[in-house]
């Protein structure tokens, strides 16, 4: 095998690889930031973490301390945008990810197809001996000598084929299992991990690799026979010692623009959020709508978990309304609900009410299912409630009635913009509204619904992130079009939060 050129294409691939995996490890860093805890199950409860980046610890009374109390801020210099922006993280962490794919299966392709995957896939097992003995060499902090590099020697040929036909696929496997949508239609996927948490885990260890191997592989590029590295990583050619200034500075460059790059993608996106949001997730759209919709829809209901599944610990987003939120509320608990009524209206031709009872006399069904928020924690429960959609056969729509509104009493407990305290709201297409696990329930584990979990009646839409799930429930209206009510993004943490109103993935 002799050293030829490192090709144009090998440069440019690897450029792009370097841009975009600093791309993802900070966005991903971003996300974490908002639940810095992994656990191997699903419950997530307090103390069952393998790994935490936070001192706080979390008392296991219900709602003493929420999943919002636990959300870290990260400066803009260090995560992708940084300032706790997760909906703008989630939002590059997809589209990277998309662009990063295809760059690695041109990578992948072009290696194939030029015959350059014999410099770094071993062909013999004698690779195993030979990289032991360069282990034993760099050991004793010793340079293996320039004949081992051919142009890899066996050590670095293992670890690269590892990132390249290990790890990478894990990532791309494991990133998926973060989608309630996928895990609702693909029951059977999440286990091949050991379950979404476990998925979640090998993601981080995933990105820990990553990060270690690029540090690694770095140093050992300017530590081992710098000058050949350097003229074939830069320059494309042979090895010329004339070269070594000119490839010298071409790297410095070549990192000064990738790094400046990562910060510019985090402070241009800081300058108008609600843009950067439009820009981000409008590019994905169609991927959502073409792939991710068709292959994950669920009309059919799909019980995966038993009762033996349900949590011990279930996490709390935001506190039941106090009196500044909601009076009407805390008068209608301090009476158990009887008065309560649930609202259905909008662009209907009779608007009309109904008492939980009324409810339970049209269509009950028990669904035991993963509640998935997007800051990373789940948690298994049994929800009882009646289909959304049975709630809307009840009235007449009218003819330009397209989107179905969900209001709550209660609140957000934080917005990251900080507005005036307004009440909470989801936005759902008809398809949304219309699939089998999307219900409205009053009941939680076989009990009345909890004020914590939203009593007297909470939205549950399975195939999607928990910000969909309004809880303490106002009303339901159809309404014309999402984008006129709030901020027009489709919901409260869309608005505040910069998330997508497909919450799918
Ligand atoms: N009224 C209201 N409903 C809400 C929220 C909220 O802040 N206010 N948070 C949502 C989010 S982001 C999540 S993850 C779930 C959390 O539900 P839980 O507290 O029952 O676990 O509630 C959803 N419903
Ligand atoms: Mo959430």
């Amino acid at each position: 095998m002799a050293v030829d050129n490192f090709p144009w294409w090998l440069q440019v691939t690897h450029f792009i690889n370097f841009l975009f995996l600093g791309l993802l490890i900070r966005s991903g860093w971003e996300i974490i930031a908002s639940h810095p805890r992994f656990y191997w199950k699903n419950d997530c409860g307090p103390g069952t973490e393998w790994i935490k980046f936070t001192k706080d610890t979390v008392p296991l009374e219900v709602g003493a301390f929420t999943a919002r109390d636990d959300q870290r801020t990260l400066h803009p210099l260090i995560s992708l945008p940084g300032r706790a922006k997760i909906g703008i993280g989630r939002a590059w962490h997809g589209l990277i990810t998309m662009l990063w794919v295809l760059n690695g299966l041109i990578y992948v392709g072009l290696l194939f197809v030029t015959g350059q995957w014999r410099r770094l896939v071993p062909t013999s097992w004698d690779v195993f001996p030979e990289a032991w003995e360069s282990m034993k060499i760099y050991a004793g902090f010793g340079v293996p000598s320039i004949e081992h590099f051919q142009p890899y020697d066996a050590l670095q040929m293992l670890m690269y084929s590892f990132v390249i036909f290990v790890v990478a696929p894990l990532m791309i496997l494991t990133g998926p299992v973060m989608s309630p949508a996928v895990v609702g239609r693909y029951p059977w996927y999440p286990k091949l991990f050991g379950g979404r948490q476990a998925a979640r885990s090998i993601h981080f260890l995933g990105m820990a690799f990553f990060l270690f191997f690029v540090l690694i592989h770095v140093a050992l590029v300017l530590i081992v026979h710098p000058e050949h590295n350097l003229v074939h990583m830069m320059m494309g050619v042979e090895y010329d010692p004339a070269l070594v200034g000119q490839a010298v500075t071409r790297l410095i460059i070549g990192v000064a623009v990738v790094v400046a790059l990562w910060i510019a993608a985090s402070y241009a996106s800081l300058i108008d959020v609600r843009k950067s949001q439009r820009i981000l997730y409008g590019l994905q759209k169609p991927i959502k709508k073409w792939v991710l919709v068709p292959m994950t829809s669920r009309q059919r209901a799909r019980q995966v978990f038993t009762e033996k599944d349900i949590s011990p610990f279930h996490w709390v987003n935001t506190r039941p309304p106090t009196e500044e939120q909601s009076m009407e509320w805390l008068e209608l608990r301090a009476n158990n609900f009887e008065g309560y009524r649930l609202k259905v209206g909008g662009l209907v031709e009779d608007e009309k009410s109904f008492s939980i009872e009324e409810l339970k006399a049209i269509q009950g069904q028990d669904q035991i299912t993963m509640h998935t928020c997007m800051q990373g924690w789940t948690g298994i429960a049994k929800w009882s409630g009646i289909r959304l959609r049975d709630v809307l056969a009840q009235v007449e729509p009218l003819e330009d009635a397209n989107y179905v509104m969900v209001e709550s009493f209660g609140t957000a407990q934080h917005m990251s913009d900080g507005r005036p305290v307004e009440p909470y709201y989801t936005c759902l297409t008809k398809e949304m509204a219309f699939e089998d696990e999307t219900i409205l329930a009053w009941g939680m584990n076989g009990e009345d619904l909890p004020d914590m979990y939203g009593a007297p009646l909470r939205l549950r839409t399975e195939s999607m992130h928990g910000y969909k799930m309004v809880k303490w429930v106002r009303s339901v209206s159809w309404i014309k079009d999402y984008r006129d009510v709030g901020d027009g993004m489709g919901g409260t943490r869309e608005d505040s939060g910069y998330q997508d109103m497909d919450a799918r993935i």
